[in-house]
């Protein structure tokens, strides 16, 4: 039976990757940085099966007791700090989790032994930033816009550098935004369809959103995690982009999160504009291409962006129902 150690588990890529490994007959051991916490009661409750392990990626010692406990054949490191705007409010903090976490992480790795293990690392689409070419792809130049994307820059060299270094198998997915029932509160997609589906229960009548220019390429988290497994499964660490290929404004997810909910098109009617809500340095479009996974890993997304809203607004649905 192979072990996979998860770093960041009780997160939306957490969730599908455990359902998708618990499904090949993985052995998982997770880390959370509180045992007790409500995230990691709601986990347990979903995947019993599961050992959650405390360790942190600010605390080197934590993490390599955790590698050296559960003996992992992978590694996947999805833990972070992963809310850009909050990375302007907390810079320090994210830089210690987000980008010396992971070489803590790859350190910890290494004095373990760095040939057995194969590791992943969750790199991010932000990495582009400021774009230079477009659709994206593993060899665009990076130009970080936040202190998010900064700290995965670091994260995502610093992997390279462990691979070419000491041989380890070492690879980043870089992945675009990806989606689904998981999707904290606090990113725009989910905040539209729970938000949307309050309205048309009637709980609420207007929510507020920042700027709706910005274009995103959306996917299904639950497809993205099998693009993390086959890029351990190749037969050498490289490092890949994942994404559909098409890029939609916030607006244009919002409008279509609208139409599934028959609430019209007329979104003054229930959405007010926050200054608050935007960010010093916005990233106006991203869309990646993902050709080298779907050539050399016979990956490619199965899930459209229409069903993507259909997915989580069902869900936000069964939840508001019941509250
Ligand atoms: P992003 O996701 O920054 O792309 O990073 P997010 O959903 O936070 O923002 C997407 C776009 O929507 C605009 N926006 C708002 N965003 C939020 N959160 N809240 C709002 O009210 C709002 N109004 C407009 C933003 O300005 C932005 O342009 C996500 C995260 O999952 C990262 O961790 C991951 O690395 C990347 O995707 C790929």
């Amino acid at each position: 039976m192979r072990t996979a150690l998860i770093t960041g588990i009780t997160g939306q890529d957490g969730h599908h990757l455990t359902s998708y490994l618990l499904e090949k007959g993985y052995r998982i051991v997770g880390t959370v940085s509180d045992t007790d916490s409500l995230r990691a009661n709601e986990y347990r409750s979903l995947h019993p099966e599961v050992k959650l392990v405390k360790a942190d990626l600010c605390d080197f010692k934590s993490l390599i007791e955790v590698t050296e406990s559960s003996n992992p054949d992978e590694v996947y490191n999805l833990g972070a700090a992963s809310l850009v705007s909050l990375s302007f409010a907390e810079p320090e903090k994210t830089a210690n989790s987000t980008g010396l976490g992971t070489l803590r992480l790859l350190e910890a790795i290494r004095v373990f032994g760095a040939n057995k293990v194969k590791f992943y690392q969750a790199s991010s689409s932000e990495m582009f930033g400021l774009v230079n070419e477009s659709p994206q792809n593993e060899l665009t130049s990076f130009h970080p816009r936040s202190p998010y994307a900064v700290a995965k820059t670091f994260a995502h060299y610093t992997t390279q550098n462990y691979r070419e270094a000491y041989k380890m198998f070492a690879c980043s997915g870089i992945l675009f935004n990806h989606e689904g029932e998981f999707r904290r509160h606090e990113f725009v997609t989910r905040k539209i369809t729970s938000n949307l589906v309050k309205i048309k229960l009637g709980k609420i009548k207007r929510f507020s959103l920042g700027t709706l220019t910005p274009k995103r390429d959306w996917g299904y988290a639950g497809d993205y995690v099998e693009a993390m497994w086959l890029m351990l499964q190749h037969s050498q660490p490289e490092d890949f982009v994942i994404a559909t290929g098409q890029a939609r404004s916030v607006r244009d997810f919002l409008l279509q999160a609208m139409k599934t909910l028959d609430l019209g098109q007329e979104i003054e009617k229930f959405v007010d504009f926050d200054e608050s809500l935007t960010r010093p340095t916005e990233v106006e479009t991203l869309v990646g291409d993902a050709s080298k996974a779907l050539n050399t890993l016979g990956w490619k997304p199965k899930t459209s962006f229409e069903t993507l809203i259909e997915i989580m607004i069902e869900n936000d649905f069964k939840i508001e129902s019941q509250a």
